[in-house]
């Protein structure tokens, strides 16, 4: 049985005084709640010391969105594994569409990354999904299955537990669009089974496989409802206490 991930991705958004507004709100609502789902909040990194320390003995879990692959050195304005892990963050995600686009990240780059934070003792969130022309041209599974094969040759098997993959259609973010429930149980399955000719059925089985891609209270029931679906990394709700404490109920 594979426990829910709720991950809040803030982007760019919340410096150190509205997250620590944010995070407030959030641990408060928290306290009420009786959930069996993990709950992280992915913050810029100026502002995780904040949301860790608010979130401390809480149950509530931090996380960092992006990390270089070296350990240290002359890489101006990069974060390391070693540092991430010294602010007590637990997963780190990898490989968002918008790196990939505005940084440039390549399959192989993403997969780097994956590999380094899973030696490092971190958790990593590996973000796989394609452009709308990639959908259109029918050409969506290759690339989701590119993505996805070079974390999984780089990984292995014994790393399956603590792998995370987001399935985030491109043209499902920031667009308010979202793929429906048939659209996302049709790619999850996908991903379990590349996994499991990879890995084998029993570590695919143990992968956990979010949603990303304008998630929000009106659709988290339907998609969060399917079976190869095991949470979300949400944008946009999550900077709202209100809409992300709604889809963690529905998770329930
Ligand atoms: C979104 O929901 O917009 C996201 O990109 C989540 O990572």
């Amino acid at each position: 049985m594979r426990q829910f991930l709720i991950a809040g991705n803030w982007k760019m958004n919340a410096g150190p005084k509205e997250a620590k507004a944010l995070a407030d709100q959030i641990a408060e609502s928290w306290e009420d709640k009786d959930t069996n789902s993990e709950i992280l909040i992915c913050p810029p990194f100026v502002s995780i010391p904040f949301v860790v320390k608010r979130f401390r003995d809480t149950g509530l879990k931090t996380g960092a969105q992006n990390v270089h692959t070296e350990n240290n050195g002359a890489y101006t304005g990069e974060i390391s594994t070693e540092m991430i892990h010294e602010l007590s963050c637990e997963y780190v995600i990898a490989g968002h569409s918008e790196r990939r686009a505005y940084f440039f990240e390549t399959d192989e780059l993403v997969a780097e990354k994956a590999k380094k934070i899973s030696d490092s003792g971190l958790k990593p969130i590996v973000c796989v999904g394609e452009k709308l022309d990639e959908r259109k041209n029918d050409i969506y599974r290759d690339v989701v299955k590119n993505q996805t094969e070079a974390v999984l040759e780089l990984l292995d098997s014994s790393d399956a537990s603590q792998l995370v993959i987001a399935y985030e259609p491109v043209w499902a973010i920031g667009t308010g669009e979202t793929a429906t429930p048939e659209q996302a149980q049709e790619m999850h399955a996908f991903i379990r089974n590349l996994i499991a000719d990879e890995w084998g059925q029993e570590a695919s089985e143990s992968v956990r496989i979010l949603y990303g891609g304008s998630m929000k209270p009106g659709n988290a029931e339907e998609l969060l409802s399917q079976p190869d679906v095991d949470g979300g990394l949400i944008g946009g709700a999550s900077l709202k206490e209100e809409s992300f404490s709604e889809i963690i109920s529905i998770a329930e």
